[in-house]
């Protein structure tokens, strides 16, 4: 037995099905998670010693690679004046002025812990902002777990097979109504049923929850326009997306202004914290200046901003990031695709930037329903191949690939060796 096997036994019997997030269970995958002692760079190492290459990355957070220096250095260095003392303090307002200076559709910014206190907190300055109750979200896009987001969700909610969750009231989930992603006049048809009553369109500008599902062309240009002949704000989920396709995420990327934004993972670099924001007017909704009440004991946690606030100045302070994650995607993705087609195979590699995905059907994937015709018993055998091959992903078909600015091509080359012996049909 294992380290991994002993610690998944004893895990099963105290926690949830032996993890604190069902992703981590490889409840897909059908054996014991891999247990992980430590990360450094673009490696993750097990209780086993072994040692893998990290496309998880903490889904997401770690785009600069695990244990950079000088995040780790400003986490210990902060740790000296204390963990949390549930007040204000000066990197709190160091980090929001970091963001509002510096993201063009942010006047303010509100720190939370998570991206799913994000989202929930977003959906509720909005519903406040326009006095609406109904949300539009898109099937296979994950928002987190609050009740109301966990309408035909991606992520863990898809691997799951959950197609809902046991514990949320209709009441709660009344106001939620699902479209299609990359399919304009479904957003039209539930704006139709509903007139003068939706308060927000929530979107993952690139879905990145059932596998990576690029917005189609006018797609994410459509939203902003169908919700502004409607009084109806864009809410943009950059919870993955945020400082990774670039520093002003998606909104930047495509060109396209969101109302109100919700970060998390990168914004904390590993820490707990998610934020919401955008303009004035929206975010003075927000208490104690306006009615929308929302708050967190450890909400701007001075330990969680200086890692947070340390990865982005880095991240500003270094566009070339950007355009090297760029370049490792060409090379990975670009490579998978060749890889694909040099064994005839017909599957479907989607991917925008650093973020990528194999999808086992050979049907173009562009929403839901279309990631749904994955052979996931093809992508189980796959993941477990590339286990032992050293590469660790996500144990999910309806996942991404996470590539840092760690990852060398040395290391995306030795990727694609395994990729080649073990993507089969
Ligand atoms: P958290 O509450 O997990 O910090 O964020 C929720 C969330 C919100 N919005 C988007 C677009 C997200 O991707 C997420 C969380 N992402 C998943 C990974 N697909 C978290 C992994 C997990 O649940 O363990």
């Amino acid at each position: 037995m294992t380290k991994s096997e002993a610690l998944f036994e004893r895990a099963v019997k105290r926690i949830p099905g032996g993890v604190n997030s069902p992703v981590r269970a490889y409840g897909a995958i059908g054996e014991a998670p891999r247990f992980i002692e430590r990360a450094d760079g673009c490696y993750i190492y097990d209780v086993d010693g072994n040692r893998y290459i990290d496309y998880i990355d903490s889904w997401g957070p770690m785009i600069l690679g695990h244990n950079f220096p000088e995040i780790r250095e400003s986490v210990v260095k902060a740790c000296e004046n204390g963990l949390s003392f549930g007040c204000a303090t000066e990197i709190e307002v160091e980090m929001a002025e970091f963001i509002c200076e510096r993201i063009p559709h942010i006047d303010m910014v509100r720190m939370v812990n998570s991206g799913t206190e994000a989202v929930m907190s977003a959906i509720r300055a909005a519903r406040g902002f326009t006095g609406r109750n109904k949300i539009i979200k898109f099937a296979g896009c994950y928002h987190g777990h609050s009740d109301a987001m966990l309408v035909s969700a991606g992520s863990g909610v898809m691997t799951s097979g959950v197609p809902d969750s046991a514990g949320v009231p209709k009441g709660c989930t009344q106001d939620t109504m699902t479209a299609v992603y990359n399919d304009l006049e479904s957003v039209r048809t539930l704006i139709e049923q509903a007139p003068g009553e939706v308060a927000a369109v929530i979107v993952e500008p690139v879905g990145a929850n059932m596998g990576v599902v690029p917005p189609s062309a006018g797609f994410l240009e459509g939203l902003r326009t169908l919700c502004d002949e409607n009084g109806a704000l864009l809410i943009f989920d950059e919870v993955i997306t945020g400082f990774r396709l670039a520093f002003g995420g998606a909104a930047e990327y495509f060109g396209i202004r969101p109302d109100i934004v919700t970060y998390g993972k990168i914004i904390g670099a590993g820490m707990p914290v998610g934020a919401y924001g955008g303009r004035r007017e929206i975010m003075e909704m927000v208490s104690p200046v306006g009615k929308v009440y929302q708050a967190g004991t450890l909400s701007g946690n001075p330990i969680a901003m200086a890692a947070g606030l340390t990865q982005l100045k880095y991240l500003y302070s270094h566009p070339e990031v950007y355009t090297n994650l760029s370049e490792k995607g060409r090379m990975l993705y670009g490579g998978m695709r060749k890889i694909l087609e040099e064994k005839g195979i017909r599957y479907q590699l989607n991917s925008v930037e650093s973020l990528g995905c194999v999808f086992f059907t050979d049907q173009p994937v562009v929403d839901y329903t279309s990631a749904k015709t994955s052979d996931t018993k093809a992508f189980v055998e796959y993941f477990k191949a590339m286990l032992k091959s050293g590469i660790h992903m996500a144990p999910s078909q309806f996942e991404a690939m996470f590539l840092s600015n760690a990852h060398t091509e040395e290391v995306i080359e030795e990727t694609l060796d395994a990729v080649r012996k073990c993507l089969k049909v």
